[in-house]
């Protein structure tokens, strides 16, 4: 799907016309993946657009960024200000918002230090991504053959451009067997996540999903349906799973700001339990569209732009 173009982008602290916000093709970013971002969606609803989980992923963007040593000229406040002011000067309803941090131009060679530390923010309408069905329908994926980033590596608990490199190694395998989207295992073999989305299982009632320590990114959508699952009353376990796990799982989704709450219908050709979306990830789908549609909003995770 092509980028349908927006009014404004922000940058370095300004809102400039979609077309002026471009960088040097010198960049650091640009010859060695050094950039932060967070993926970010904002809802329609009665009371105009609501951002979700605003807070938690401003704190991932940060903590992503001392991890790589990188000194944001902007605080959270500032942050926060310039997203909802893009919103509006897009005049979006809804949209995705993708904050990026990365290093510019200065001087070329690994060294990132002397390179300038720039952000924007872009937002955009994304649609259902995983398809318009898989919502409702689920989704075919594989295993992946790549593994996910291995500990003291790349650090996946930041957000970082580079790990996205591993993501797409997985994403173009995936669609060139015939899949939309892979699951990558961690290098102990254990089951990780998908190239831009958290897993998770349900076997005999029980609710599965991969620890922190399993090579995952820290899913803000993760969490929030641990969050509601908790509160629906099922125990969630987060611990290691082996691969033969999810061939065996009643049912097996994916959760992602993009992906929102997918269900996964087979996994290496392999049926998970009636090939369609289980009871239980539809539970957690209208717990969760019920807030992001702002018709309930009981933890506070919404933030309305007007
Ligand atoms: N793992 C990975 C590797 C990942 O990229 C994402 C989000 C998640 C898990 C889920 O995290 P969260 O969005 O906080 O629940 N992937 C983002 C980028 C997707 C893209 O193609 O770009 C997203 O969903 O915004």
């Amino acid at each position: 799907m092509a980028l349908e173009k927006e009014a404004k982008i922000w940058f370095n602290g300004k809102l400039v016309d979609w077309d002026e916000a471009k960088i040097h093709v010198l960049s650091h970013v640009l010859h060695y993946g050094s950039s932060i971002f967070e993926g970010i969606r904002c809802y329609k609803t009665e009371k105009g657009p609501a951002i979700f989980r605003l807070k938690a992923h401003l704190l991932r963007m940060l903590r992503s960024c001392k991890i790589y040593r990188i000194e944001l000229p902007y605080s959270r406040e500032e942050i926060k200000q310039a997203i909802i002011d893009t919103i509006k000067a897009n005049n979006l309803e809804e949209c995705y918002i993708r904050p990026l941090v990365f290093r510019g131009y200065d001087s070329l060679g690994v060294n990132p230090y002397p390179c300038p530390v720039e952000m924007v923010i872009a937002t955009w309408k994304w649609g259902r991504y995983l398809g318009e069905d898989a919502i409702e329908k689920g989704v075919a994926v594989k295993v992946s053959s790549w593994n996910r980033m291995a500990p003291n590596t790349f650090p996946f608990l930041a957000k970082l451009g580079g790990n996205y490199i591993n993501s797409q190694l997985m994403k173009m395998e995936a669609i060139s067997d015939g899949y939309s989207e892979a699951i990558a295992l961690d290098t102990f073999g254990y089951v990780s996540e998908g190239g831009g989305e958290n897993i998770f299982l349900v076997l005999e009632g029980k609710i599965y999903t991969p620890p922190l320590y399993a090579s995952i990114l820290p899913g803000i959508t993760r969490d929030s349906v641990i969050t509601l699952a908790k509160d629906l009353g099922y125990e969630v376990k987060e611990e290691l799973i082996p691969r033969e796990m999810l061939y065996i799982a009643d049912e097996v989704f994916f959760t992602g700001t993009a992906a929102e709450i997918s269900p996964i219908n087979s996994i290496d050709k392999i049926k998970i339990g009636g090939g369609g979306r289980g009871p239980i990830t539809k539970e957690l789908q209208e717990a969760f569209f019920r807030i992001t549609s702002g018709k309930e909003d009981k933890y506070g995770w919404l933030t309305f732009v007007k």
